[in-house]
């Protein structure tokens, strides 16, 4: 095996000089650079594969919402979930190797591990639009084969997709199976649970979706075979930005990560007054609602409005199935999520909350401490996830009224149509839509709920980001010392202030976050803390 790695890994040759990192994605980057980073991870998902008794690893060619020139690869654990932490630092390792010691830091993984080079490996992967996909494939292809990896391509999927079939992989013909091995399985599987939680109540007015010109497009136009229109019990849904044949136009002038940073809708949305709008990134798990209320201008729904809105109707649905006092039931945040949000949680919902580092990873992780655990990400990567005593109690609690049948049937079926291994895009709106359509709510009563506080995120370039060292879920600096005193000091002038700064993980930058009680104070607030740490 030794001798083909050293082959392959010839023709997959390391950019010199370049350092690459196992991010909160994967690894990311120009396209270009990544061609032995692609190899050397599937070499890291034949030894994960082969350490987990041969279960099944998702590896996934993606950049999101960069722009259509970069590309990345991540790995997915056997349950959909991302890859354990501690794998990071051996993808990081794998990936920065020499040349000529790739085999050799292949072969001492293996032995640190302890990992038996004859348990079989197996993979699954897939990719999004990007013109770059397939010759990156190829260099994933030559390191699957050098390491003797059975594997399926499911060429191309949104990210939710891969996470979802790489669970189905690993749990059929169990009690646990999470669904039929494939795509088509994944559309079943949402429109049924769709069908089922919708009760045939109906969606007020349509839906347009803007796709970021990704990989969401097709999917969904394939999705929507499976969902009724909106007279029927379903929802009518208008499809805008679904080119994927002009490479440029990927994520550009659409997708969640304008809509949220811009504060508008594409330009080429042409929802009327009080339409609901939806938008997702380029490989569909994320997603952001939006509006134009005629009094008002254009009305972001994020992330945290999804959280809130999936916490306040799955908390009612548990109280009206009487089962509020023996399931916990929480919502997980990050720093980033507007205060009004968290205090509508805490104090509204009377939820508890619970705030962690930003990436997906941690989120996941904390939720699954609660029985019912809402997380969602202010940019809109979220899902819900229900414990083993959740789902149990959903099957076999004998109603007591015909109400009581009627919550757990619709509970029952938001644990089908949540897709639990991470957030995504196709199933998130199908949850919101039935959470809409069951409150009988326009976007303008959805947006009603609370009132956000006013903010404002800068990104502040800095001379060294790595000098930026945080606490208390990113909320304070520990490093350089002293700046969080002067944070503290000027945050404490601002009526309702609250400002953090953290360097981000993705870019080579220090991100400021202020809120404050009116939007100039927010402004200043941030423009303060920014230049404190510039
Ligand atoms: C990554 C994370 C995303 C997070 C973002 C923060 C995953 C799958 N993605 O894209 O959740 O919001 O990083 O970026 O975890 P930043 O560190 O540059 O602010
Ligand atoms: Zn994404």
């Amino acid at each position: 095996m030794d001798s083909k790695i050293l082959a392959a890994s010839s023709k997959h040759p390391k950019p010199v000089d370049h350092v690459f990192q196992y991010g909160t994605a994967g690894f990311r980057m120009k396209a270009t650079l990544l061609d032995s980073v692609v190899f050397r991870v599937g070499l890291v998902a034949a030894l994960r594969s082969r350490k987990l008794g041969g279960q099944t690893i998702g590896v996934m060619i993606t950049a999101s919402h960069n722009p259509p020139e970069d590309n990345g690869v991540k790995l997915v654990d056997p349950m959909g979930e991302m890859l354990e932490n501690s794998w990071e630092a051996y993808s990081t390792e794998l990936a920065n190797a020499k040349d000529e010691d790739v085999v050799k830091v292949y072969r001492s993984l293996g032995e640190k591990l302890k990992i038996n080079p004859d348990t079989a490996s197996r993979v699954i992967y897939a990719r999004d639009t990007r013109p770059s996909g397939p010759k990156l494939v190829q260099a994933l292809l030559d390191a699957l084969n050098a390491t003797g990896t059975e594997y399926t391509d499911y060429k191309l999927l949104t990210t939710p997709q891969l996470h979802y079939l790489t669970r189905c992989t690993n749990t059929e013909g169990t009690p646990q199976s999470y669904g039929e091995v494939s795509e088509k399985g994944y559309y079943e599987k949402l429109g049924k649970a769709f069908k089922r939680a919708m009760k045939g109540k109906k969606t007020v007015g349509s839906l347009t979706v803007d796709c970021a010109n990704g990989v969401g497009g097709p999917k969904l136009a394939e999705l929507l075979k499976y969902i009724p229109a909106g007279s029927d019990g379903g929802v009518d849904i208008k499809i805008i930005n679904d080119d994927v044949l002009k490479a440029e136009v990927l994520n550009h002038e659409c997708g969640a990560d304008y809509v949220k940073t811009k504060q508008r809708a594409p330009p080429t949305s042409k929802a009327g007054n009080n339409e609901r709008c939806c938008s997702y990134d380029g490989d569909a798990d994320r997603i952001i609602y939006y509006f134009n209320d005629p009094e008002h201008g254009f009305r972001l729904l994020d992330g945290d409005r999804i959280a809130t809105l999936a916490a306040s109707f799955i908390g009612d649905l548990a109280r009206e199935a009487g089962l509020a006092s023996e399931l916990k039931i929480g919502v997980v945040q990050t720093a980033y999520a507007n205060g009004a949000s968290t205090k509508y949680v805490e104090k509204t919902l009377g939820l508890p909350v619970v705030c962690t580092p930003t990436g997906v990873k941690w989120l996941h992780h904390a939720a699954t401490k609660f029985d019912v655990g809402v997380y969602f990400e202010a940019n809109g990567h979220g899902t819900v996830v229900f414990s083993q005593q959740a789902l149990k109690a959903f099957s076999t609690k004998e109603p007591e009224s015909p109400a009581q049948a009627s919550a757990l049937e619709t509970l029952r079926a938001l644990t089908d149509l949540i897709n639990q291994t991470v957030g995504d895009a196709l199933s998130d709106m199908l949850l919101v839509e039935t959470i809409l359509a069951h409150k009988s709510w326009t976007p303008k009563e959805w947006d009603l709920t609370y009132t956000d506080l006013p903010n404002r995120l800068v990104r502040v370039e800095v001379a060294d980001r790595n000098i930026f060292k945080t606490t208390n879920a990113e909320r304070t600096l520990v490093e350089p010392q002293g700046t969080q005193d002067r944070i503290d000091q000027l945050v404490s002038k601002f009526k309702d202030g609250r400002s953090f700064a953290r360097a981000s993980g993705t870019e080579d930058a220090v991100r400021v976050y202020a809120e404050a009680a009116t939007r100039s104070e927010a402004d200043d607030l941030a423009s303060k803390i920014a230049g404190l740490v510039k």
